[in-house]
C-alpha cells in the first residue's frame, strides 16, 4: 500500500483513535511489516479496497464467509429480518430453529446456547466445565487459540503468537496457574499432568485440528486418547470448533474424526458473517446453566434475530448446495495446483489441507505442534511470499500462524489464477 493511497490515509486516521488502528490485532499486518488496506466492498471470493484494487480473498473474514462474501440468501434473510426489528431482548423463533439445526447436525450436542463471539463460547464452556465438575484447572495446548479469554491466553496462537505475546499482559498470575499448557500431539505429557493432578482438572480444551499456528493435525489416535483419559478422570473434553465447525464437515471435526467431546465451542460460519458464537453439548452439563442451574452466563444480544437469520440462511444454503462435497472438490483442485507449483519451484515446503482450510509452511519438515510451526516460520520467507501475492491480487492471511480458507465462490478460474501467482511468488522466493 503506497504512502499516498486512501488506505494509508485512513490507517493514519485510525491510529489516532483506535489502538494500533485496528479493532483486532491480526488485521494490523505487523507480522508482514506493513499496514492494512481498507475494504470498501466484498462479493463472492473478491474484495475491493478503498483504492479500487481487486483481490481474490483467502482470509474469508477469518472463516465465516464459507459461501463467499455477501451471498444472496444471507443478504435477503438479514434484510427481511431487519424489517421486523433488529433486537427484541425476548426470545425469537430463529433461536429455536438454529438450535434445532445445530443439535441435529453436530453429533455430540444435545443442548446449545448462543453467544456473540468465539471467545464468549470458549469462556462460557470453561466456566460451565468448572461449575459442573467443581474443579479449577484446565489443560490447553501450545499454539491453540481460543479467543482472548484470560485463562486461555497462555501460549496462545493466532494474533497472540503473531505478535509474539502468547502470554498476554493483564492476566493475573493466579489465573495462569489454573491453566496447564502442554505441547499438542504428546500423550505422555497429558498422562503426566493427570497423574500429577487429575482430580483437579475440570477440562481439556483444544482445537481438534489446530489452525491458529498454521494448520496441523492430531496424530492417529490422539483425539481418542484425550477422550479416554478425560473420561477416566471425570474431566470434560471440550472441542473448540469455532473454526472447524460446519466447515471441515457438516458436523465439524468431531464428525470427521468420530470423537465425541462433552462440550463444543462454535462460531464464525454459524453467524454468516454477523457476530455469533455458541457452545453446546451434553444436556446434563448444559442444564447447569442459569436460569435453571448455578453457572451464570448471559448476553444482551445473544440469539440476535439478524445474526440468527444470517447463520440459518448460510447453513441451509451450504446443505442445499452440498457445500462440503463442493469445498472438497475445490480444495483438491487447489492442493494439486499448489503442490505442482511447489515442485516446479524446487523448494522445501509443507502444504497442509483439510477440506477448505489450508496452510503453506516454508519448511520441508513435518509440522505436528507449535514448535514445528515456529521453526517453519523462521527466515522471513513468508513475508516476501505474502507481499508478492498481495501485489499480484491474491490476499492470504498476513501471518504464517493462520489458516487460509477456500469458499464456495472460488471458481476454477480464480484457483488457476491464484496458483499462477503462488508459483511466481515461490520462484521469486528462491531467487
Ligand atoms: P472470536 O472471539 O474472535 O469470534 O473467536 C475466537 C476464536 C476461538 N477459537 C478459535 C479456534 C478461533 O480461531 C478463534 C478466532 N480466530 C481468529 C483467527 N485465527 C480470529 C481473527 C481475529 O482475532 O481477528
Amino acid at each position: 500500500m503506497s504512502g499516498n493511497s486512501l488506505s494509508s490515509k485512513l490507517y493514519q486516521s485510525a491510529c489516532e483513535i483506535i489502538p494500533g488502528g485496528v479493532n483486532s490485532p491480526v488485521r494490523a499486518f505487523r507480522n508482514v511489516d506493513s499496514s492494512p488496506f481498507f475494504v470498501r466492498a466484498a462479493k463472492g471470493c473478491r474484495l475491493w479496497d478503498v483504492d479500487g484494487n481487486e483481490l481474490i480473498d483467502y482470509v474469508g473474514t477469518w472463516g465465516p464467509a464459507i459461501l463467499g462474501h455477501a451471498p444472496i440468501p444471507v443478504i435477503e434473510a438479514v434484510s427481511e429480518a431487519a424489517k421486523r426489528g433488529v433486537s427484541f431482548g425476548t426470545p425469537n423463533p430463529f433461536e429455536i430453529e438454529i438450535a434445532r439445526l445445530i443439535v441435529d447436525w453436530v453429533p455430540s450436542v444435545e443442548k446449545i446456547r448462543m453467544v456473540n463471539s468465539g471467545t464468549e463460547a470458549t469462556m462460557s464452556a470453561i466456566r460451565l466445565a468448572r461449575g459442573f465438575t467443581g474443579r479449577d484447572k484446565v489443560i490447553k495446548f501450545e499454539g491453540c487459540y481460543h479467543g482472548h479469554v484470560d485463562s486461555l491466553l497462555v501460549a496462545a496462537g493466532s494474533g497472540a503468537l503473531t505478535h509474539g505475546e502468547p502470554d498476554s499482559a493483564g492476566v493475573p498470575h493466579a489465573f495462569a496457574t489454573q491453566t496447564i499448557t502442554l505441547p499438542f500431539n504428546d500423550p505422555e505429557r497429558v498422562e503426566q499432568a493427570f497423574a500429577a493432578g487429575g482430580d483437579d482438572i475440570a477440562a481439556v480444551i483444544l482445537e481438534p485440528i489446530p489452525a491458529n499456528a498454521g494448520l496441523f493435525f492430531p496424530r492417529d489416535g490422539y483425539l481418542e486418547f484425550l477422550r479416554d483419559i478425560t473420561a477416566r478422570h471425570g474431566s470434560l473434553l471440550i472441542f473448540d470448533e469455532v473454526m472447524t465447525g460446519f466447515r471441515v464437515a457438516k458436523g465439524g471435526a468431531q464428525e470427521l474424526y468420530g470423537v465425541m467431546p462433552d462440550l463444543t465451542a462454535m462460531g464464525k460460519v454459524i453467524g454468516g458473517g454477523l457476530p455469533v458464537g455458541a457452545f453446546g453439548g451434553r444436556a446434563d452439563i448444559m442444564d447447569q446453566l442459569a436460569p435453571d442451574g448455578p453457572v451464570y452466563q448471559a448476553g444482551t444480544l445473544s440469539g440476535n434475530p439478524l445474526a440468527m437469520a444470517a447463520g440459518l440462511a448460510q447453513l441451509h444454503e451450504m446443505e442445499k448446495q452440498r457445500g462440503w462435497q463442493r469445498l472438497e472438490e475445490i480444495g483438491t483442485m487447489f492442493e494439486s495446483g499448489v503442490r505442482e507449483a511447489m515442485a516446479q519451484a524446487g523448494c522445501d515446503y509443507t502444504f497442509h489441507r483439510v477440506g477448505s482450510m489450508f496452510c503453506l509452511f516454508f519448511s520441508g519438515e513435518e509440522v505436528f505442534n507449535l514448535d514445528d510451526a515456529k521453526a517453519a516460520a523462521q527466515g522471513g520467507a513468508f513475508k516476501a511470499f505474502f507481499h508478492h501475492c498481495l501485489k499480484s491480487g491474491v490476499f492470504l492471511a498476513p501471518s504464517p500462524y493462520e489458516t487460509g480458507f477456500l469458499c464456495m465462490a472460488h471458481a476454477e478460474e480464480d484457483i488457476a489464477r491464484t496458483i499462477g501467482v503462488i508459483g511466481e511468488a515461490l520462484a521469486a522466493s528462491r531467487r
